[in-house]
């Protein structure tokens, strides 16, 4: 079984849900996910968008996961999640429905074509990190950083517990 964390995050309604909603139906379906075990979720921040544009502020989560599925499958599950929830992709870090990131696998660094693992922006953004240490503290990447001395490090992002 791998130990895996998840972030979680959206920005637009879908169907007239909410993004909080979204977050629910998306724990919902993980936690049905036969090959899936959720273990934890973190508290929801209300997150300043990064990106291109004018975008509504996030809701962002993060979650402590079990599961028997190799990184590229579950990667398949997660986004078939994200399309049950509406998400199309059109510009790269334009707004969306449901944004479902693999951050950590076990202690693997994976760099293939369709996952690059630990999630190659995670070290410098406060709304991964923040629910990140909610869950545990003690989270270190396969590089031997602490999540606490990342945030540490991450400047006023604009980011509320919720
Ligand atoms: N991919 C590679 N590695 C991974 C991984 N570890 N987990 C590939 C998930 N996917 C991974 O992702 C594009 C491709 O990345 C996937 O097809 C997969 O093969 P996407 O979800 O279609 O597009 P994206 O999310 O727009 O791109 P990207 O580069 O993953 O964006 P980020 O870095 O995830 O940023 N601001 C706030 N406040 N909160 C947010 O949650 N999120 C983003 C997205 C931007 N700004 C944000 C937030
Ligand atoms: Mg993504």
């Amino acid at each position: 079984m791998a130990e895996v964390y998840i972030g979680l995050g959206s920005n637009l309604e879908d169907r007239g849900d909410s993004p909080e909603t979204q977050l629910d139906r998306a724990i919902e379906s993980i936690s049905q996910h036969p090959a899936i075990s959720l273990i934890a979720v973190s508290s929801r921040y209300q997150t300043k968008a990064i990106g291109p544009g004018n975008q509504p502020d996030y809701i962002n989560a993060a979650a402590r996961l079990s599961t028997a599925l190799s990184p590229l499958d579950l990667l398949d599950a997660l986004q078939q999640i994200e399309h049950q929830q509406g998400r199309v992709r059109t510009i790269r870090w334009g707004a969306r429905t449901l944004d479902l990131d693999i951050l950590l696998y076990n202690n693997q660094v994976i760099d293939s074509e369709r996952l690059n693992v630990p999630h190659p922006r995670m070290h410098e953004r406060a709304f991964v990190l923040a629910p990140l240490r909610d869950l545990d503290a003690s989270i270190e990447l396969p590089s031997g950083e602490s999540i606490l001395n990342l945030l540490a490090n991450c400047s006023d992002q604009g980011i509320v517990k919720l």
